[in-house]
């Protein structure tokens, strides 16, 4: 064999040659002489994945330089050696390739080392024709890994070190050549590590004496009480540091976090300067807030807090949301709040506001809300420029071991479905923490993308402090018991590094404790002395006053006809689809003539009048540019060109924009994004739409522990505002029932407005009660289907104009005979208003008045005593189109009791006529929907 010299075959311009010509056989082997397309055969490699390897920065040169000449060799002319050569370099680099791809898989990532896997096939030089006879023979690499040639022996141990020490990549399924290249050149050139300086190895030690010492302390002093510590992922904490310090380098200027329980207090004291007697205090068992602050509180650790931190200058604004226990529910949350913040700060560029999620494994691994929110990140409504994600990866949830809790080897891997790099880092290893940690923050800068940093740790203590993990899991929690803590270990590895003596560092210990103990001290007379809630963009608004709340929502009716006139307008030689032509020219008309206003009419007139008024109003939900029921056309598209165009962004310079947007098929993802965007914009109108009503029980977790509790648990107020077509209309039992008994059962303390509305007027004014007022709640309304082309519900445009507002409730419409004749009194909400007005119409019906509560809750008791005492001698029914054990009955049934019981009228009580008790919502057959439809109607009327 020759010496690698200068003068070789395979140096330079002759190996790349070979290169390209391998991959012009991989593109098309009849392209090459057959003597080479046999040798490249004898390969048997995988042409499509060395193909994308030949692109990648080791073969430099470009393919067209090289190809330029058109004159092929033919392997018969190729000396024996060189023919050597060339199969080394080409085995040489799938070895390199194949690392790239599964080196992870051998990687040093479990601090217990209880499963350690070293070896894998595809990583073992003999798979690719290297005997322990080649190892040191020099191979041509053109500079892959910083080599240009390089023994098996010297690649080997460069890609070891690269791909399988403390840090395992997974990055080779991301499709773009640019990133894949990016994350090579970091890590393949430094070996996958970072030089620390002196300062910054003592900053990483300083962060795991906090980190594990907060979590003794509390061990310590409140012995048994549940805090789920972070012990055993405590370089967590300098990670964090890490992302804000590197960030803030970067241009960031706030950070918006969503985590679990796991580490909560750690975070929320060491990360975000929450003070010490603040979190001693609360384990006292005092509340957060000070005492005349309402609310049921929460425990301390799903708290949420906010913060500036200042890094060399650079001020980061942190704040992390307050969540409930259902696991991942926060993150749709979470960066539903980073949009918002994004927007009003005009950071289009996505650099200045970043979303942080830390995870659990079981949980990241477990969850489908997981899933969809990653699914949200390179959406054109949803994007947030990548979020940085952190799972805690202990290893176990609660008492469950990885291999009962997923099915892939790691919890990470659905973030590939989003082409995600994936750094798996070993925890007892701070450095390489930290590393990855810098390295996701400089991705996510760079490519505004998703990425992920797995940090295998392990847990010290059981689920909580006062479970016992040795029930479940012996082995592994003898290892944990013998195994020193992180801190511990890089402590030694300082003090061997002569960069830290013993007393240096118990000098840093004791003066972390002695911060500890002064605040311990201090939590003593601690009192919070403000709750944080009505600061910021929520500066001038007040808790919800007690009156009628009904806010200035009439309108000017020239403003309304401004809104109007662009609502109908499409701009000069836009192709419109025939058919939405002549429904714009209907529309001007009804605007024009100051009547016949539908529903979708109405609400683009709440819009747009809003929008003028300078509220951004954004609206997402499957299919909403469009509207389900296709009513809505809020986006117009050339037939020629699919050009969009979004009228009501058209009204007049200076407005607030208009957002509409088609949301992906999630329901707990897009509406916890809604929510949490409301969350941080208080002056927006932001809505969420179902497509139809019953689809919103796939976010019950965001309806029941966000939307309904959220003011009460965490002091935060939201004016989201959920659409829910709703009403029994035949379509069968998943398209009929919005479960409007859920959202109902779920009122309490004035927590939200459930509205079931018969007026196109009332829609108006509902909705432009949500920013016309100076609190905020959020708003669940019956949306309508049939009822949006019933001219019945239209609307006049003097019932939007001056002098108008929100009714709770309204009272009869037709005159009928004296009140105190009248012999029954129906009371009904939303669309069987209509079939009872119409019903009786046709009977001629004179003596039986109808009422529509048109606010369910807050319940409207005094407006709707003031209309029923006005029938003495009546019995009074209420009527629902829902089955007995749903709809509004089980609700209003004690309310009206409690506001007849007040009134001179003879009823003291509401009998029922509605459907059965049922199990499903409907029936799925027309025919016997409208039988019963029927029945309950002439019931109603019955004499
Ligand atoms: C949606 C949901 N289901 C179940 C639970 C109950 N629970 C609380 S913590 C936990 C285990 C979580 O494990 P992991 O995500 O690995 O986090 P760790 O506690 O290990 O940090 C479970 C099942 C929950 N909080 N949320």
């Amino acid at each position: 064999m020759p010496p690698f010299d200068n003068d070789s075959f395979l140096t330079g311009q002759n190996a790349t040659f070979i290169a390209e010509l391998y991959a012009r056989y991989l593109e098309d082997p009849q392209s090459v002489d057959p003597s080479w397309q046999s040798f490249f055969a004898g390969l048997g490699d995988e042409p499509k994945a060395f193909r994308k390897e030949m692109e990648g920065p080791g073969w430099g040169v470009k393919r067209a330089a090289m190809l330029g000449n058109g004159h092929l060799p033919t392997s018969a002319a190729l000396p024996a050696d060189v023919h050597q050569a060339a199969l080394d370099s080409i085995r040489a680099m799938n070895l390199i390739r194949s690392y790239r791809v599964r080196g992870h898989l051998i990687a040093d990532l479990d601090p217990l080392g209880l499963d350690r896997r070293t070896y894998h096939p595809d990583l073992d030089p003999a798979t690719f024709g290297f005997t322990e006879a080649d190892y040191d023979r020099p191979v041509f690499v053109n500079n892959l890994l910083g080599f240009s040639t390089a023994t098996i022996r010297e690649i080997v141990a460069a890609l070891h070190a690269t791909y399988c020490g403390h840090v395992g990549v997974e990055y080779m399924h991301i499709q773009e050549l640019e990133q894949r290249q990016w994350i090579q050149a970091r890590i393949e050139v430094p070996r996958n590590q970072t030089d620390f300086t002196e300062r910054g190895k003592r900053t990483i030690y300083e962060r795991l004496v906090e980190a594990e010492f907060l979590e003794r302390f509390l061990d310590r002093r409140y012995t048994g009480t549940k805090r789920f510590g972070l012990d055993g992922g405590e370089a967590l904490i300098p990670a964090l540091e890490q992302i804000l310090k590197r960030g803030g380098q970067l241009g960031m200027k706030e950070l918006v976090i969503g985590m679990p329980h796991r580490g909560r207090l750690n975070v929320l004291t060491n990360m975000m300067g929450k003070p010490f007697a603040a979190l001693f205090s609360e384990f006292q068992g005092n509340s957060a807030n000070p005492e005349d602050v309402q609310g049921s509180g929460d425990v301390k650790y799903h708290l949420g807090t906010s913060s500036d931190r200042d890094f060399d200058g650079n001020i980061v604004h942190l704040s992390l949301t307050a969540n409930p226990s259902h696991l991942e529910a926060v993150n749709p949350v979470t960066l539903g709040k980073v949009r918002a913040k994004q927007r009003q700060r005009a950071d289009q560029s996505h650099d200045e506001v970043v979303g942080l999620l830390m995870h659990g494994d079981a949980a990241f691994a477990g969850q489908g809300l997981v899933a969809e929110t990653l699914e949200l990140s390179e959406l054109k409504g949803y994007r947030t420029g990548g979020t940085i994600h952190v799972i805690v990866n202990n290893q176990i949830g609660f008492t469950t071991s990885p291999a009962y809790a997923r099915s892939g080897p790691y919890p990470s891997d659905v973030a590939k479905t989003i082409q995600a790099p994936i750094f798996h880092v070993n925890g007892d290893d701070p450095e390489a923490v930290v590393h990855v940690a810098r390295i996701a923050t400089e991705f996510r800068h760079r490519f505004k993308k998703d990425v992920v940093v797995d940090i295998f740790c392990y847990r010290r203590y059981g689920h909580n402090e006062t479970d016992e993990p040795a029930f479940t899991q012996p082995l592994m929690y003898r290892a944990i018991a013998a195994h020193p803590t992180t801190r511990e270990i890089y402590r030694q590895r300082l003090i061997d590094e002569e960069l830290l003596t013993a007393a240096d560092a118990d000098a840093i210990e004791w003066a972390f404790l002695a911060r500890l103990e002064a605040g311990f001290d201090a939590a003593k007379g601690y009192r919070p002395n403000k709750a944080d809630w009505l600061e910021g963009e929520w500066k001038g608004f007040t808790i919800a006053t007690s009156d009628d709340r009904r806010g200035e929502t009439a309108v000017d009716l020239a403003l309304l006809k401004q809104v109007g006139a662009a609502l109908t307008r499409a701009p000069e030689g836009f192709n419109l689809n025939r058919k939405i032509a002549r429904q714009l020219e209907a529309k001007r008309g009804a605007i024009e003539k100051g009547e016949g206003i539908d529903w979708a009419t109405a609400e683009a007139l709440a819009f747009g009048t809003l929008l003028a008024e300078g509220a951004t109003v954004r609206l997402s939900g499957q299919d909403s540019g469009r509207g389900t029921f296709s009513q809505r056309h809020a986006v117009l598209f050339d037939q020629e060109t699919e050009a969009r165009y979004v009228p009501l962004n058209h009204i007049r310079d200076g407005q607030a924009h208009f957002e509409v947007i088609d949301s992906p098929l999630s329901e707990a993802a897009v509406l916890g994004f809604e929510y949490g965007y409301s969350l941080a914009d208080p002056r927006s109108l932001i809505l969420w739409e179902g497509q139809f009503g019953d689809f919103a029980n796939g976010a019950q977790v965001i309806i029941d522990q966000f939307i309904a509790s959220g003011e009460a648990k965490w002091l935060r107020m939201s004016g989201v505002v959920l659409l829910l077509p709703h009403g029994y209309e035949g379509q069968g039992p998943e398209h009929s029932s919005a479960r409007l008994e859920r959202f109902l059962q779920l009122c309490g303390e004035d927590n939200i407005q459930v509205c079931n509305l018969t007026t196109a007027a009332n829609y108006f004014h509902a909705l432009r009660r949500q920013v016309r007022r100076n609190f905020r709640k959020p708003l669940v309304v019956m949306t309508p289907k049939s009822l949006l082309r019933n001219p019945q519900v239209a609307a006049k445009l003097g019932d939007m104009g001056p002098g108008t507002s929100f009714h709770r409730v309204f009272g009869e419409v037709d005159t009928l005979a004296p009140d105190s004749q009248i012999r029954r009194v129906l009371m009904c909400s939303g669309k069987i208003y209509l079939d009872l007005l119409h019903a009786r119409r046709e009977q001629k019906i004179g003596d039986v008045a109808i009422l529509r509560v048109e606010q369910l809750y807050p319940f409207p008791i005094r407006p709707l005593a003031e209309f029923a005492v006005r029938y003495p001698n009546a019995e009074f029914v209420w009527v629902q189109e829902e089955p007995e054990n749903m709809g509004a009955w089980s609700f209003v049934d004690r309310r009206i009791e409690k506001t007849l019981s007040s009134l001179a009228v003879k009823a003291k009580r509401a009998r029922y006529v509605g459907r059965p008790e049922a199990a499903a919502t409907a029936t799925g057959l027309f025919k016997r929907h409208a039988a019963e439809q029927a029945r309950l109607v002439n019931e109603a009327l019955a004499p």
